[in-house]
């Protein structure tokens, strides 16, 4: 297994990164909090169905060091991007088609148009204010460990630690889930991604040795204990290195598809579609094979989620192996959003032996999710690396994935 993008403990990295914003602005910041990536066990594409979903937050952060700024200016720096500072007036932020087509003012002097990552806690900015909160202007300075398009949601770790941080340095008092819908409001309305609720939420509301169970209709939340080592167990994250182009339009082709789906069969969201009634309502589809299987998908992949829930209050962790890998082969056959270095990270790991394994998040590569016996896990590593190796495609990044805690103040 190869180490990836270690978590160091979270008060040196506060530190580093207070030193980093000193740097660059000039002064000690007021504070640092992180928020941390995410895979998601089970419930894949359920978000935007009001369906249920259960990711676990890694131990893999991004970290904003931050101060209030009293003239209603955003600055925002990143450790892991070019292009210096990105400057900007509160009362101008639009959002960021608009915005990135205005003259930005960076550190440089010139006009910012390349600065993609500012827009994510840009939004968050624009949300809140959107939303009736007092919030002022601030400087923000960003270092993260949460690996960047592997499908880990370094995008919703971006904006959560934004949220935090400002919540905290404007006492805004908003609950973590409010602050994920703000987040998630800034990643529809702001940046232009029309993403459910799960990867905000995880960010903002996961706790340590817990996967967190979420219904996305009603935001009910329960902390469900997820303590691998304790039996025994590991889940490996493979990150096959590769984001097909496909992905972007593709995800908001599948909403829509799934609306049309819930349209057709005359229920709010596919959430309403009962496990039991599933053939009805395939065969009321008969006409639109695309739907039908986006369908299938949906109202399968709900009732897996209920199955691996009952699994684990039950202690029969091992039990949810299947279910994960069933999971993979409806999102591949059904959904068609995995590509052939998932699929080949799921055979070669369950050949070599793996309880359970299957692609997490969007699709069309970032991540696979691997559930192993502690004392398989170096083989089935091995096995993964050599198959990619065989295939021709690039080495994947392996490491393993302990449930974490969710977003928080760091010093
Ligand atoms: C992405 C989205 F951001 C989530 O909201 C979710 O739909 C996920 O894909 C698929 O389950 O991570």
């Amino acid at each position: 297994m190869t180490a990836h993008g270690t978590a160091a403990p979270a008060t040196g990295r506060g530190r580093h990164t207070a030193g980093q914003f000193a740097a660059v602005y000039g002064a000690a910041p007021t504070g640092t909090w992180a928020a941390p990536g995410r895979v998601n066990l089970i419930g894949e594409h359920t978000d935007y169905n009001d369906g249920f979903v259960m990711p676990l937050a890694l131990p893999h952060t991004t970290l904003a060091a931050a101060s209030a700024r009293t003239d209603g200016v955003l600055r925002l720096h990143s450790g892991g991007a070019d292009g210096g500072i990105v400057a900007l007036r509160l009362d101008e932020l639009r959002p960021w088609p608009e915005t990135a087509s205005g003259a930005l003012e960076t550190s440089r002097g010139g006009a910012q148009r390349s600065g993609g990552w500012a827009a994510y806690p840009a939004g968050v900015v624009w949300a809140m204010r959107e939303a009736g909160l007092p919030v002022g202007g601030a400087d923000l300075h960003f270092e993260s460990t949460v690996p960047t398009g592997a499908g880990l949601s370094s995008s919703a770790a971006l904006e959560v630690v934004t949220a935090l941080a400002l919540n905290d340095l404007y006492a805004l008092g908003q609950e973590p889930q409010r602050l994920a819908q703000l987040a998630q409001r800034a990643e529809n309305a702001f940046v232009g991604v029309p993403c459910g609720i799960m990867d905000q939420t995880a960010a903002a509301c996961c706790t340590e040795g817990h996967a967190l169970f979420l219904d996305t209709r009603d935001l009910t939340r329960r902390q469900v204990p997820f303590d691998l080592a304790g039996e025994g167990l590991r889940l490996l994250v493979v990150d096959t290195r590769v984001k097909h182009e496909l992905g972007d339009g593709a995800y908001a082709e599948r909403r829509a598809g799934c609306e049309r789906g819930a349209r057709a069969l005359g229920v709010p969201a596919l959430r309403d579609v009962p496990y039991a009634q599933l053939p009805e309502a395939l065969s009321g589809l008969a006409g639109d094979p695309v739907v039908q299987a986006l369908v299938r998908h949906i109202v399968t992949e709900n009732h897996r989620v209920e199955e691996v829930i009952t699994h684990l209050d039950a202690g029969r962790t091992r039990a949810i192996g299947p279910l994960l890998t069933a999971g993979h082969a409806s999102l591949r056959d059904d959904f068609k959003i995995s590509c052939p270095e998932l699929d080949l990270a799921v055979d070669s790991a369950l050949a070599a032996g793996a309880l359970g394994a299957r692609m997490t998040g969007g699709g069309f590569g970032g991540s696979a999710i691997v559930l192993v016996e502690e004392a398989d896990a170096t083989a089935v590593s091995a096995a993964v690396t050599e198959a990619f190796a065989a295939a021709g495609h690039a080495a994947p990044r392996i490491f393993e994935a302990v449930a974490s805690a969710g977003a928080h103040r760091v010093e």
